[in-house]
Formats: C-alpha cells, sequence, structure tokens
C-alpha cells in the first residue's frame, strides 16, 4: 500500500489538495524539469490525487517541494485532473493557508516558487494571504471568434499566470442556476478558439475562459465565471484570471495603480485585486483566504485497478 499524506483546503470554494511527500523523487535542479520529469515520467500520481475516485474535476493539486530559488520557502508544481497549470492564485493562497496550519511559517512575506515564476505572499495575523503574481498583461485585445450555435463573440486575450479569453457577458444572467448555461458558452468559446487558432503567446493554447457578469451587489466591482482546463469552473474569482482582468483594465486606464478591484467569484466568494506597474507588464497583487479543511492520506493499493484513478 503507498500512501501520500495530503492537506486539503478551499479558497472561496475552490479546493487545493496538497501533496505532503508520497511521490516519486525529482533530482532535478529546476522547477521547469521537476515538472517535465513529473508529466512525462510519473503522470499517474498526478491522476491518482485530482482524477475521480479520489477527486474531480474541481480539484486542484499542489505538490510541495524544497525552494529552488535562494530566499523562497518553498516551491509547488500546481496540476489538476487533465495536466498542469503554471500557476494558480487560489491554490497559492491554499499553500500558504497549508504551510500555516503545518506551523512552517509565521505571519510575514513569504515566497513560493512556481513553474512561471517566483512569487511573493504576505500572509496576515487573521489568515487573510495576499500575493503579487507574475507580471500579467494583455496579449490581444478585441478578437473575434466565431462561436457555434452563439455566433461572433468578442474577447480579449491576456496572462496572468494562465492564458485566458475575457470576455464581457453582462446581457447573461449570472445566478447560480445559470452555471450549466454558462459552463456550455464558455466551453464552446473555447472549442471555437482552439478550432480557429487563437492562441496566447508562441501558439500557446488558451484553456481557461473568463466570463463577466453583473455583481450580486454594490459591495463587488464585477462578477465572474471562469472555466478551468479540466471543463468545470471555478469556485473562487480565480486569482490568475483576476490577475487577467486586472491587466486588461490597467490596458484600458479603467483601473489606475494601487487602485482596489473587488471580484466576486460565481458562488459569491471575492478576491480583491490592485496592481503596480512593472517593466514586462503590471504585477497583480491578489488578497483571499483559505480555510484547510480536511487532513490525511490517499492510499494506493497495488490491487486496485483504479489505483491512479479513472482515466
Ligand atoms: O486561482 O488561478 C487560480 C486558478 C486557476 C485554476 C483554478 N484556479
Amino acid at each position: 500500500m503507498k500512501k501520500i499524506p495530503i492537506i486539503d483546503s478551499h479558497t472561496g470554494g475552490e479546493p487545493t489538495r496538497v501533496v505532503l511527500g508520497g511521490f516519486p523523487d525529482l533530482p532535478h535542479s529546476t522547477l521547469a524539469e521537476k515538472l517535465a520529469a513529473l508529466r512525462e515520467q510519473h503522470d499517474q500520481y498526478r491522476a491518482a490525487v485530482c482524477t475521480e475516485p479520489r477527486a474531480s474535476e474541481i480539484t486542484v493539486g499542489a505538490l510541495l517541494l524544497p525552494p529552488v530559488k535562494v530566499g523562497s520557502v518553498a516551491a509547488v508544481i500546481f496540476f489538476n485532473n487533465v495536466g498542469y497549470l503554471g500557476m494558480c492564485g487560489h491554490g497559492t493562497i491554499g499553500v500558504i493557508a497549508t504551510l500555516r496550519y503545518l506551523r512552517r511559517i509565521q505571519p510575514g512575506v513569504h515566497r513560493l516558487d512556481t513553474p512561471v515564476g517566483t512569487v511573493a505572499c504576505t500572509l496576515a495575523d487573521d489568515g487573510m494571504v495576499t500575493i503579487e503574481n507574475v507580471p500579467s498583461y494583455r496579449h490581444q485585445q478585441a478578437v473575434t471568434v466565431a462561436v457555434e450555435g452563439y455566433g461572433e463573440v468578442v474577447g480579449d486575450v491576456a496572462w496572468g499566470g494562465n492564458w485566458f479569453f475575457l470576455v464581457d457577458a453582462n446581457h447573461l444572467p449570472f445566478g447560480r442556476s445559470d452555471i450549466p448555461d454558462l459552463r456550455n458558452f464558455a466551453r464552446s468559446i473555447r472549442d471555437a478558439l482552439g478550432k480557429q487558432g487563437i492562441t496566447g503567446q508562441d501558439g500557446a493554447a488558451i484553456d481557461h475562459i473568463e466570463l463577466f457578469g453583473t455583481p450580486s451587489s454594490a459591495n463587488f466591482d464585477s462578477r465572474n465565471f471562469v472555466l478551468c482546463p479540466g471543463g468545470d469552473y471555478d469556485r473562487s474569482p480565480c486569482g490568475t484570471g483576476t490577475s487577467a482582468k486586472v491587466a486588461c483594465l490597467a490596458d484600458d486606464a479603467k483601473l489606475l495603480e494601487g487602485q482596489r478591484w473587488r471580484q466576486e467569484s460565481i458562488v459569491g466568494s471575492c478576491f480583491e485585486a490592485s496592481y503596480r506597474r512593472a517593466a514586462n507588464g503590471i504585477v497583480p497583487i491578489i488578497s483571499g483566504r483559505a480555510y484547510v479543511c480536511g487532513e490525511g492520506s490517499l492510499l494506493l493499493d497495488a490491487d486496485d485497478p483504479f489505483k491512479f484513478g479513472i482515466q
């Protein structure tokens, strides 16, 4: 029986499963090499953690590793039921909450290495976490895509640590009961982007679709629905998605440096965002709170035909 010790948390409703051990050794020096080895040689461990019967489409896994950069507290590789994520905002907040729960960190500033860069995270006394994300930017503005069953849809392509297609969908209802319709719409957009060759920089696939609707109250600036690569939606306002949004707002001069943006998720949770300018775009600053909600071990029984998940 193989054991994989884990801690579960959720950030605004979106789960993060931190893996503390039990994965094969990744004795490479860079995080990119470790990620490549995990993907190419040990991908079944990702599936064991993030697919059914132990998890679902919405689970984000976070493999906790020793830091690769001087001054960092840890390194992390994020993954889900279909593959790997460059960065993950809600997941980073979950990792910091987990390190706090394990008493490995105290309130203060902690640096976390991710495959797309090092992220500074500030843990406050009350458990709030503020992350300074990787530099984010709008790649293309007002791109038109023909979406089967919906007609022409216009959106922006932006990077916030993952690639996003951002669509103003204020004309659509944004209640909980509208989620199936929003999901179908977002999935159709993603299919159309792939078929029509609309990509991020250097041909990168756009694997997150972000729709914006009217917020539930004047406490928020906007409400979003974010389709994740696995096919389900982010219960949180999506840290990298909020970063992509802030990059577009900054480009349009609709949000000034240091000004606050309150992004509501489709389930009513909130991330507070702002940005500072940097040489290569803007640095989004995202605050949220995660709660540890489970602790234990996954067991991989050698006799279990689904020990590495249903794939
Ligand atoms: O919070 O950045 C995020 C995220 C990406 C996918 C799910 N959550």
